[in-house]
């Protein structure tokens, strides 16, 4: 069986997602970040980054949203959460993914965790207020060139819409206002209205 481990709110809950959306057999495992037991003994021997999510396998550990939402695409076939016959549509679905990790994550992680960058305060503070700017960019960029609609890749449901799903819930947090992005706004409220997103939204209450 699965072990999936991750932290309320965090970028975590779209492999959740994914897992519930797959029908997959699996087991949730909650990280503390109030008790910093993501960085305790134990997690770092699962994931020496020392980050959600990151899900044990029968073969071992894996790490990086893409790479988890992708596995459970692979391994979940029936629930056809990629476009796994189509090479260029999963090199779309990928990059996509790809930029939401690589690029609208680490604008949003500049918000809360500047010190990964920075150990002058006042550069960490100018990396905090520039969030609003870069993170609304990133979700321009979005709107207006890559979201297909009514989903990510268009008709399909795939692993990329519990991703923006994931990091479109960060957006207010992020001084952001979401009607700035009407595609992905109704997104949002599509989103958190199926059964699997309402079911793990509630676990990361
Ligand atoms: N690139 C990684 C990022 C993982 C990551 O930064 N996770 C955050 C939560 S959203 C975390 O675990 N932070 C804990 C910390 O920085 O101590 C991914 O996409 O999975």
């Amino acid at each position: 069986m699965l072990k999936f481990f991750f932290s309320p709110q965090s970028c975590a809950l779209a492999s959740h997602i994914a897992l519930e959306e797959a029908g997959a057999d699996y087991e949730a495992v909650r990280v503390d970040f109030s008790k910093n037991e993501q960085r305790g003994a134990a997690y770092l021997k699962i994931n020496p980054k020392g980050r959600v999510p990151a899900l044990a396998t029968d073969r071992g550990v894996l790490t990086e949203t893409p790479a988890i939402l992708f596995f459970i695409a692979q391994t979940h076939p029936a629930a056809k959460l990629a476009p796994l016959e189509d090479p260029f549509d999963l090199g779309r679905l990928q990059a996509f993914n790809a930029y939401l990790c690589s690029t609208v994550h680490v604008a949003h992680a500049h918000r809360m965790r500047g010190y990964r960058w920075a150990d002058d305060p006042a550069a960490i503070d100018e990396m905090k207020r520039k969030v609003p700017q870069t993170v609304g960019d990133c979700f321009a960029l979005i709107e207006a060139e890559m979201f297909e609609g009514p989903f990510v890749m268009g008709d399909a449901f795939t692993i990329a819409d519990p991703y923006l799903f994931t990091l479109a819930t960060w957006l207010e947090g992020d001084g952001v206002d979401p009607a700035r992005f009407p595609k992905i706004l109704a997104h949002r409220t599509r989103m958190a209205a199926r059964p699997a997103v309402a079911k793990v939204w509630a676990l990361h209450q």
